[in-house]
């Protein structure tokens, strides 16, 4: 099932999520609706708060469109190490829809998680799977990749954003 997608300004996006308690088929069936989401958008990773569930699970798939699938599910994910290098990445998030900004963030991660199976796992990182953990575990603890950007370029898009939610509301129609 595809779920709708939490826009900015929606609040939701700022919530700290919870750790998830069990992997069970509940739980397996909805992250196959977070990846049917996710393939739906197109985007190459999502958080569950971006479909209003604030839970500590997040989706990837980084494979090409002539590649097959390549799914990753990552419940309850931590950073246990990070590199000492930057890496730098026109990062776009599909709860801040058509915004691109670069982004400096750590070259290298290694992820601790559970994977689908509810087994412990750990993952070595770099490139654009680091920069796609980093972006999606920031979501867990309701931070945006714009937090990472100049004050004044993340004011101007909140500004954008909080202006199409005032013209799309329904109570704003009349006049
Ligand atoms: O689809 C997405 N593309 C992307 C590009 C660069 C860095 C991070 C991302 S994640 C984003 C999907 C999304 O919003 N995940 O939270
Ligand atoms: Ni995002």
């Amino acid at each position: 099932m595809i779920r709708p997608l939490i826009i900015l300004p929606d609040p939701l996006l700022r919530l700290v999520s919870k750790p998830v308690e069990r992997v069970d088929d509940d739980l397996r069936g909805f992250a196959d609706d977070m990846l049917e989401t996710m393939y739906d958008a197109p985007g190459i990773g999502l958080a569950a708060i971006q479909v209003g569930e604030p839970l500590r699970m997040l989706v990837i798939d980084l494979s090409k469109e002539d590649e097959p699938n390549a799914p990753h599910v990552f419940i309850n994910p931590e950073i246990v190490a990070t590199g000492d290098g930057i890496s730098v990445y026109e990062e776009g998030c599909l709860s801040i829809p058509d915004y691109y900004a670069e982004v400096e963030r750590p070259d290298t991660v290694t992820v601790k998680y559970l994977d689908r199976d509810g087994k412990e796992r750990v993952m070595e990182a770099e490139g654009l799977m680091a920069t796609c953990l980093q972006h999606e575990i920031d979501h867990l603890n309701g931070v945006l990749f714009i937090d990472h950007i100049s004050k004044l370029k993340r004011d101007m898009v909140v500004r954008k954003f909080k202006k199409l939610a005032r013209d799309k509301a329904p109570s704003r129609m009349v006049g």
